[in-house]
């Protein structure tokens, strides 16, 4: 498959399974899962065509690993915006993590914190380099450096999602550090 149409299918697939499934005619489970074989036929339905084998390469070859699928069931690992709750154990942060984020939001960042917005939860990056990506989708990035250890020992929760990025419910602005 193509770069072009990994990215397409990539685009139509998170729709749905992060935001839309009644668009498609498919329903998540409380944990996000859908049967992989009532998604290709809720697909075939829509006239978009996808074999098994190309949503296996999108799964696989996906750059952010945004997909899991498992015991014949796929899911978004990240990002919703429905109602699903990811199941994800609290698991204990690196000191420091990382938000991406645009220069118009700062200013409200600073005076009300990281909050989750449309999603379930504030998405951070481990590394400030996956940061600058996050925060390019917005124009000129901006990285703010989160305090996750002093959140920590004040009673947050983090959790990390299976592809890597790390979630919590809000950020307060003590523990932002602003360039
Ligand atoms: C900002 C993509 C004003 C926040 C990415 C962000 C990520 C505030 C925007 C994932 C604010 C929300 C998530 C406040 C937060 N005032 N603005 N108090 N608190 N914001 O898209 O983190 O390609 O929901 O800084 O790579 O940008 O979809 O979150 O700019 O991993 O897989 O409000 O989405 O991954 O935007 O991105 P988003 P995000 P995918």
């Amino acid at each position: 498959m193509d770069d072009r149409r990994l990215v397409k299918v990539s685009k139509y697939l998170s729709r749905h399974l992060r935001h839309d499934p009644q668009r498609l005619g498919i329903e998540l489970d409380e944990h996000g899962w859908v049967e992989v074989e009532a998604l290709l036929a809720a697909l075939e339905r829509q006239r978009f065509r996808l074999s098994r084998e190309e949503l296996d390469e999108v799964v696989e070859r996906n750059d952010k690993r945004r997909f899991t699928i498992r015991d014949g069931r796929i899911r978004a690992n990240q990002g919703h915006t429905v109602a699903v709750d990811l199941a994800l154990d609290p698991v204990e942060p690196p000191a420091e993590l990382f938000h991406g984020t645009a220069e118009g939001f700062l200013e409200s960042i600073r005076e009300e914190g990281l909050k989750a917005m449309a999603r379930h939860a504030v998405h951070l990056s481990p590394d400030y380099a996956t940061a600058v990506r996050v925060g390019s989708r917005r124009g000129r990035p901006v990285v703010l450096v989160v305090d996750a250890a002093r959140m920590t020992a004040e009673g947050c929760v983090f959790y990390r999602s299976e592809n890597g990025v790390w979630l919590t419910e809000s950020v307060p602005p003590w523990a932002i550090a602003f360039p």
